[in-house]
């Protein structure tokens, strides 16, 4: 499964390279024109802190809510409302109303980083309801083939299936899979990304990655949003806070965190009720 390493410059002219306009009909697009530098150094410092502060054993690709659970939860939440990718995912799913449902630092260590087996996001969330969710995938470190970056199967979130998920017994972050006829397989775009840039899929694209044996580590923050306008989320299932990030306030429901731009953001983060990884070691 998943196209091997190759050594190889980061694309900026290929068929990586889809255009939000692109979007529904691929299932994922790409910025090229992300994070400013001085913004990506200052979530490599945080990420730095965030790894240097986890349980003993803790692997890295488990460092799941930063937003909720990092000394500087501020920091993260900062990052689920900044402008460039807010706007992003306005432009990509052409909605203005958006809620942010969860964050996770997937982090591959050198040598020894689990792979992530094809699946769909959807599948994990029994607390949203509803087809508009995407995930960004934003490049904290250079991504590529060679340590392991995000693979997509573009066209495969087209008729919104749920694909059933089969238990891997394996040694992978997820523990499940969904089946991939090789025919399919050949056809996976490989992210490949510059720290600061992202992508953004949809939550029914089959994606997944390889695991990382390179010698460079392989770091990325995804943060999952929705259409307030066209998704619900059951706050009683959900195990994190719900934020309203963007939005006239029509959408804005009982118990979700308003932060839209120039709010201030909440005195505490929350809880996180979710043990989902910590056996992760
Ligand atoms: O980081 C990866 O390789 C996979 C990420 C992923 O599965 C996701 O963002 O939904």
């Amino acid at each position: 499964m998943h196209r091997k390493a190759r050594q190889t410059a980061v694309p900026q002219d290929s068929a990586a390279n889809v255009n939000p306009k692109a979007y529904p009909t691929q299932g994922y697009c790409i910025f090229r024109d992300g994070l400013d530098p001085d913004t990506v150094e200052h979530y490599r410092a945080s990420l730095d802190a965030v790894i240097a502060a986890r349980p003993p054993g803790q692997r890295l690709e488990a460092l799941v809510e930063p937003h909720v659970r990092a000394s500087d939860w501020q920091t993260w939440l900062e990052l689920c409302r900044h402008p460039r990718l807010t706007e992003a995912v306005k432009a990509t799913v052409q909605a203005s109303e958006l809620v942010l449902l969860s964050t996770h630092l997937l982090v591959k260590p050198p040598h020894d980083g689990l792979a992530v087996e094809w699946h769909q996001d959807n599948t994990y969330w029994n607390s949203v309801d509803g087809t508009d969710v995407v995930t960004v995938w934003l490049a904290l470190d250079d991504v590529d083939l060679e340590n392991a970056c995000m693979q997509v199967i573009p066209r495969t979130h087209q008729g919104f299936q749920e694909l059933e998920m089969l238990s891997t017994h394996g040694k992978d972050l997820l523990g499940v899979r969904v089946e991939v006829e090789d025919n399919l397989e050949r056809d996976a775009v490989p992210i490949e990304l510059r720290a600061g840039q992202f992508s953004i899929h949809d939550s029914f694209v089959i994606h997944g990655s390889g695991a990382n044996t390179s010698a460079r580590r392989r770091a990325g923050c995804t943060l999952r949003y929705a259409n307030a306008a066209t998704v619900t989320v059951d706050l009683s299932k959900h195990t994190k806070p719900v934020y309203y990030v963007s939005g006239d306030g029509s959408h804005l429901h009982d118990g979700v965190r308003d932060i839209r731009a120039g709010k201030t953001l909440p005195k505490g983060p929350g809880e996180h009720r979710s043990r989902r990884f910590e056996s992760k070691g």
